[in-house]
């Protein structure tokens, strides 16, 4: 058995995490019988909802459609429990998948990958991971996740808070009683609403530190009814198809209706509204087709939801703060299985509000804010992630002449076809700057990126290359397209994460790329069947 630090090991692909882009990447490779490996930080696969297992952490997307379409028997195999899969499933489910491929021989867990960096000489990528092991591979694939990297904010005297401090993304394994406990969180995005109602149930008080209020939706959550999944596995293929022709890469049993919410009653915009509240998550913003495109329709949906919350929350002025006034959609919106708005008819809730006043500081017994102290017995951050860029920017990552990530993306993100960076030869990065993932069901993304990648992989090896590098005009006219798709759209008028809004000093590049999925596979299929322009090959 080879040990580390005694061996370099050589690869065709090696793999950067273990999580749903991670297993599928490692079981493509394979199928092409090319040589690869995972590292992965983390004791076990999951990525994402490993990390994520605080109290009511969920998926926000159907789980019939936050799934692998690639096997047909994994898909039919398969049981949801649960219209929208919690936590502890969705683990269990990429446990299944690691088993069932048998992918577990060729994934190192406990390691992280500390370095990378091209060597010229032998046109491969030289990496070491904190644990010793020194590999050289052809390829290099990021698959450590668009929100891997935790947002601790700089709060003045966080280190000295003497109750319990907890992240949302990096929860403890063993259960957390709460009982009789003050609790405070800070953060009110898709984390924020699905830990506070759970917390509210078990803590004596829990005081809720809001910057900026979310739009909430229901999810109608429940046990997975079996006349669908019945439907749904009797033509997966079918459903698989079609979502691939919708925006969001899911949904397209609720296509938007192709009438302006402008050029209707207000009686029917209501009822249309209603419908899709009734319905629950994300097919909301696509009630009409311009809700995301048109600001003016955006306020209508807006304001309908705001008519939910003064509905819903009893104490007018609490109401009144949690009502957001920014375009809806444009941060990401937050899908409720636990009753979050009703939560703040709970006596022992209470809300904090941030927007004017922000936190001064932290001390060993509470937060301040506007010069009252609020004591804690345990503070629970759920301030989210340095989105996208976070995890290849944490690594000691150096592509060609040694070129720095963090100096290539000084000024911001550059990325042709969501895939590839300039100066970092074969390396690829799924679900990275410039691609739609963050609007769609992120399996089917990774599935479409992965492909892809394998495809040019088989492509490079049919044609005897051994390199293919993103040009620079290439990804500047790409992040020029991403950019000017984001402004025909409401998603530039707020601060979010998908503008790096969210981290102190973060360049402001809007990341994702709005135009929806079909486009984009049409881009990319285009790409690569006409021998990968914009890419310079050897
Ligand atoms: P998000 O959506 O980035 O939410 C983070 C929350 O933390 C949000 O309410 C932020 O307010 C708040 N925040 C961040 N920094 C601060 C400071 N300094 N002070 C007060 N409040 C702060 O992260 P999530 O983990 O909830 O969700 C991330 C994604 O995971 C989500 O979009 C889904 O795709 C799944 P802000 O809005 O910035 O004013």
């Amino acid at each position: 058995m080879p040990t580390p630090e005694t061996v370099e090991e050589r690869l065709d692909v090696l793999i950067v995490g273990a999580g749903f882009a991670g297993l599928y990447m490692l079981h493509k490779a394979r199928a092409l019988k090319l040589r690869a490996k995972a590292v992965e930080s983390a004791p076990s696969v999951g990525g994402t909802w490993y990390h994520n297992r605080y109290p009511g952490a969920r998926v926000d997307i159907q789980s019939l459609e936050y799934s692998y379409s690639f096997s047909e028997e994994l898909q039919q195999a398969w049981h949801w429990s649960q219209r929208y899969a919690s936590q502890p499933e969705l683990l269990r489910y990429a446990n299944h998948v690691a088993d069932r491929f048998r992918l577990r021989d060729d994934i190192l867990l406990n390691t992280r990958l500390t370095a990378a960096g091209w060597d010229e000489t032998s046109q491969c990528w030289l990496a070491t991971t904190d644990t010793g092991w020194r590999f050289r591979a052809r390829f290099l694939v990021m698959a450590a996740g668009p929100l891997s990297t935790p947002n601790v904010p700089p709060f003045e005297g966080l280190e000295t808070f003497a109750g319990r401090r907890l992240h949302t993304s990096d929860w403890p394994h063993e259960p957390i009683d709460f009982t009789g406990q003050r609790v405070g969180v800070i953060g009110t995005g898709s984390s924020g609403v699905q830990v506070i109602p759970e917390l509210a149930r078990q803590a004596r008080e829990l005081i809720v530190f809001q910057r900026t209020p979310a739009y909430v939706v229901p999810a109608h959550n429940g046990p997975l009814d079996p006349e669908w999944e019945a439907r749904v596995k009797g033509d997966y293929a079918g459903l698989r198809k079609r979502n691939l022709q919708a925006f969001g890469g899911a949904f397209s049993d609720y296509p938007p209706h192709m009438v302006s919410a402008l050029a209707v009653s207000d009686e029917e915009r209501r009822a249309r509204f209603e419908e899709r509240w009734q319905i629950g998550g994300f097919v909301f913003l696509f009630t009409f087709f311009d809700v995301m495109f048109d600001v003016r329709a955006n306020a209508l949906a807006a304001e309908f939801v705001r008519s939910k919350i003064r509905a819903i929350v009893r104490d007018p002025a609490t109401a009144q703060l949690l009502s957001p006034t920014y375009s809806i959609g444009c941060k990401r919106l937050c899908v409720d299985s636990s009753g979050y708005y009703e939560t703040f008819n709970r006596p022992n809730v209470h809300l904090v509000d941030l927007a004017q006043t922000p936190i001064e500081r932290i001390t060993p017994r509470g937060v301040v804010v506007d010069g009252r102290e609020h004591a804690l017995d345990a503070l629970v951050l759920a301030t989210g992630f340095d989105a996208v860029t976070g995890a290849p920017t944490r690594l000691d990552l150096r592509g060609r002449g040694g070129l720095r990530i963090q100096d290539k993306w000084a000024d911001g993100a550059l990325n042709y076809l969501g895939l590839a960076v300039a100066g970092f030869p074969n390396l690829f990065n799924i679900v990275g700057p410039g691609c739609p993932a963050a609007f769609t069901s992120v399996i089917v993304s990774i599935e479409h990126h992965v492909d892809w990648i394998a495809d040019c992989i088989a492509w490079l090896d049919s044609k005897g290359l051994s390199r293919i590098e993103a040009r620079e005009d290439a990804e500047a006219e790409w992040m020029a397209y991403v950019l000017a798709v984001a402004q025909q759209t409401v998603f530039l008028t707020c601060n979010s994460w998908y503008l790096g809004a969210n981290i102190p000093g973060k360049p402001r590049v809007f990341l994702p790329l709005a135009s929806g999925l079909p486009a984009y596979i049409e881009r990319s299929a285009q790409v690569a069947s006409s021998g990968y322009p914009g890419f310079n090959l050897h």
